[in-house]
């Protein structure tokens, strides 16, 4: 791991910093990414299967790939990165872990204060009434129809074209805007609006670390770029700063 003892010791002195996950934060946890060769977008194509205008063509087809991809995320684990972001969150008082991740392994792995910027693959919501179902809808009522209304029943996640949750995304810039450092994990960073989240720390005098198995985007904007398994990565990155925080006595 090469980071600079001056970097280092900034990042284990910060009070507020946020974090920035991506599909290749569960990728050892077996959940597909999306971009890359074996990425689920390398045989499907996302305006197929991961719009409004497929789900209102075939929601049967769409209903189905999600129950699948929710199966693969239950039956997942959260790896030592997401572990070791739950060890990040009770170093420092003022933490967020923003992901765009939709397969709920960080709120597994026991983090708290979680921005989930696309939303969440549990939860489902009628687009004629707005009733919201969670878990597995067609499991619970039989039909991906609402009982209410007859309206069809779609999974509360963001689409392309789609606006972000307002609340998350404020929550996200808001913490961007503040933090004096930021960890971009396992994210392609080219989906906006939260690929802006690391340039807004940045313009605002933070720290950008990233780590990821190949360059992004972004790599040329860090101040620290790690390239490996974040299951490897990011349990070292947290040592070094306990051990840090530990020899300048600071407990949160
Ligand atoms: C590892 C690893 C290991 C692997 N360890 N690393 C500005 C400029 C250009 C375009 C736009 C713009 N603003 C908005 C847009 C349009 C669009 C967009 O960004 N398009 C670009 C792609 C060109 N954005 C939107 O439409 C967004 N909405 C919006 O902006 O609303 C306002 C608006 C409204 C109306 C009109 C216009 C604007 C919404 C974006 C929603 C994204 N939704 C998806 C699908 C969710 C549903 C589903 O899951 O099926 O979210 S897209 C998909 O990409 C998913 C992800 O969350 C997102 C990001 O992907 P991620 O997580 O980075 O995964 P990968 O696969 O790309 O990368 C994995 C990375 O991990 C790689 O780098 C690997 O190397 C690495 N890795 N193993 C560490 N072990
Ligand atoms: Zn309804």
């Amino acid at each position: 791991m090469i980071i600079s003892d001056e970097l280092l010791q900034k990042l284990s002195l910060a009070k507020h910093v946020m974090v920035l996950t991506g599909a290749g934060i569960s990728a050892e946890s077996g959940v597909p990414t999306f971009r890359g060769t074996n990425g689920l977008w390398s045989k499907l194509s996302p305006e197929e299967l991961a719009s409004f205008d497929a789900f209102l063509k075939n929601p049967e087809l769409v209903t189905e790939w999600y129950k699948q991809r929710r199966e693969i995320a239950r039956d997942a684990r959260p790896n030592t990165a997401h572990l070791a972001l739950v060890e990040m969150e009770s170093m420092f008082p003022d933490f967020t872990l923003v992901t765009q991740n939709i397969d709920n392994l960080h709120r597994r792995a026991g983090s708290k204060n979680i921005v989930e910027l696309h939303g969440n693959m549990e939860k489902n919501y009628c687009i004629g009434c707005g009733k919201r179902y969670d878990g597995d809808v067609f499991e619970m009522i039989g039909s991906f129809r609402c009982e209410k209304c007859g309206g069809l029943i779609r999974p509360d996640i963001v689409w392309f074209g789609e606006m972000l949750p307002p609340d998350a995304w404020d929550s996200a810039e808001g913490a961007a805007r503040g933090a004096e450092a930021i960890f971009v994990v396992g994210t392609s960073a080219v989906v906006y609006p939260a690929a802006e989240l690391p340039l807004t720390v940045k313009r605002n005098g933070g720290k950008l670390v990233e780590v990821n198995i190949e360059a992004t985007p972004l790599s040329g904007s860090a101040d620290a770029s790690f390239i490996g398994p974040a299951s490897m990565i990011l349990p070292e990155i947290v040592n070094k700063i306990r051990e840090l925080r530990g020899a300048a006595g600071r407990t949160t």
